[in-house]
């Protein structure tokens, strides 16, 4: 299955006509072939998208709501066929890819749709003049994404942004093409007006920097990793444009004295090893109240060790293969330095699938691992893995727990378990973070706000956060007469 560009509302190949493999990281094996475009690309998918511009735009915020209402349905349609490629391109449990990827696709344009009936006019009346608030569109603008959640993350974008009567030019990761394809495949069934969704694909440095460049992006929605971000922020931030940038995380599971055991054991397992912790939201480090540290650990581990490591297409797959052999070295050799760090791996750090004795030869697989005994400031312990790897830490008290939750250069999540809900919520108000969820986690309101602080991000998407960034607001002063 190859990945041309959708420009224009046509599918082509890139302007040199070169390709990039694209491969199912579960198997080793190739897919196919994926447009390796460049700036010649992007200046084809900005043409296309200024020529729809004025007609899209002309449109009435419900109109282009009807819209989404489309693409949800014609995904919904193709709802298995989306859970089927996204599985395939990155290697994720296909129950996942069904239950998250595709179900949250959809609702993403469903939600925007919905919300966009709910918005009321921003009228400020003074005693002698009305203030009329006008959103108008920004124009083109530039969505690049990851590999970890791909068409999750993309129509996340996608949505908020046509519905702000905005034209997009988007690079999904190199990585998983296959179903930002499928998206442009809905348009184009439904008959998205041609150049208002424009996909090119290819490596980052080629086509997002292009993207970054070009002068008539006036934004970019970013997700990614922080260094890459950095560099999204120095290309962008000189030329004004808007930026987005949801960044990367390691973030803190909480567990406090009085918490459910059994409920922080299943959560603290979820939000550490879903997508085999290839999530920016994922509480990659764990830190456990002294008193209860013993039995929590006993029932961590032997959870750990029933979840099963294996094929995607697997019914009782809980971790399949990581989006890349690389990526797994990656992961692997943080393991390596947590044991030089003076770490313990208590479970895990092994290329098998369950029940598998050797490695496995052509797939990325990792089993979950834990790993104890760490200084909270060691590198293991602050640096992102975004991997199937947590770490293990102790606390005495609350403001103990704080202080760890706080020290990585990252803010972006975390969730604290406590039978206590106030408490848990006056602990949550002091850290340093955007998201923090109470006994649970990756529970979602769309209206709510998404994004983090610190090295996690600039700024928020989300309901009217999204809404917002997506378009520039006119204030218009009518003075009475
Ligand atoms: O991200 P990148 P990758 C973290 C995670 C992971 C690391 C790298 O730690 O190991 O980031 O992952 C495009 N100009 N997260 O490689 O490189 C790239 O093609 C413009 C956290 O996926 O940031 C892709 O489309 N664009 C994150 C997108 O940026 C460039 C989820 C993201 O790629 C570019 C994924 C450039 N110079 C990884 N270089 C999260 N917050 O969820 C790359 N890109």
């Amino acid at each position: 299955m190859n990945a041309l560009n959708f420009i224009g509302g046509v599918f082509v190949e890139a302007h040199d006509g070169e390709t990039l493999t694209n491969i199912n990281p579960a198997t080793g094996e190739e897919i196919g072939r994926i447009a390796r475009s460049n700036k010649e690309d992007v200046e084809a998918a900005v043409q296309a998208s200024r020529l729809a511009q004025n007609e899209w735009s002309a449109l009435t915020l419900l109109e282009r709501a009807d819209w989404l209402d489309r693409l949800a349905d014609g995904l919904e349609q193709r709802k298995e066929e989306l859970a089927q490629r996204e599985s395939k391109d990155t290697g994720k449990p296909l129950a996942l890819a069904r239950r998250v990827d595709a179900q949250r696709s959809i609702d993403n344009f469903r939600f925007f749709a919905n919300f966009a009936r709910e918005q009321e006019p921003e009228v400020f009346e003074m005693a002698d003049a009305t203030n009329v608030v006008h959103r108008k569109p920004i124009g083109t603008v530039g969505l690049i994404t990851p590999w970890n959640l791909p068409l999750y993350l993309l129509s996340w974008k996608v949505a908020p942004a046509l519905l702000m009567g905005n034209t997009i030019v988007a690079k999904p990761s190199e990585m998983t093409p296959l179903t930002a394809n499928l998206l442009c495949e809905v348009a184009s069934d439904i008959g998205l007006p041609s150049g208002v969704l424009n996909v090119v694909h290819g490596y980052g440095p080629e086509v997002g920097q292009a993207i970054l460049e070009h002068p008539s992006i006036r934004a970019i929605s970013f997700t990614g990793g922080t260094a890459t971000g950095r560099h999204v922020a120095a290309t962008a931030a000189p030329k004004f444009k808007k930026l987005s940038l949801e960044l990367g995380g390691k973030n803190a599971t909480i567990i406090l004295d009085d918490a459910n055991l059994d409920a922080a054991v299943e959560g603290a397992v979820r939000a550490g090893f879903t997508n085999g912790g290839q999530v920016c939201l994922c509480g990659s480090r764990i830190l456990v109240h002294q008193s209860i540290a013993d039995q929590f650990t006993t029932k961590l581990v032997e959870s750990v060790n029933s979840m099963m490591c294996g094929a995607p297409e697997d019914a009782s797959t809980h971790i399949g293969a990581l989006i890349s052999m690389e990526h797994l070295q990656k992961v692997e050799s943080y393991i390596e330095l947590g044991l030089e760090e003076g770490g313990t791996v208590l479970t895990g750090g092994t290329r098998a699938m369950t029940g598998q004795v050797g490695p496995t030869q052509d797939g990325a697989y990792l089993r979950p691992t834990i790993i104890d005994g760490l200084d909270p400031s060691a590198r293991t312990s602050t640096e992102e893995i975004f991997g199937p790897v947590v770490t293990l830490h102790r606390f005495d008290s609350d403001e103990q727990a704080i202080q760890i939750a706080n020290a990585t250069e990252y803010g972006l999540a975390g969730s604290i378990w406590s039978t206590d809900t106030e408490r848990a919520h006056a602990l949550a108000q002091k850290i340093e973070t955007g998201i923090v969820w109470v006994n649970t986690w990756l529970h979602r309101d769309l209206r709510t706000p998404f994004g983090g602080v610190k090295n996690s991000g600039v700024g928020r998407e989300g309901g009217a956060w999204s809404l917002g960034f997506f378009s520039e607001p006119l204030n218009v002063c009518i003075k009475h007469d």
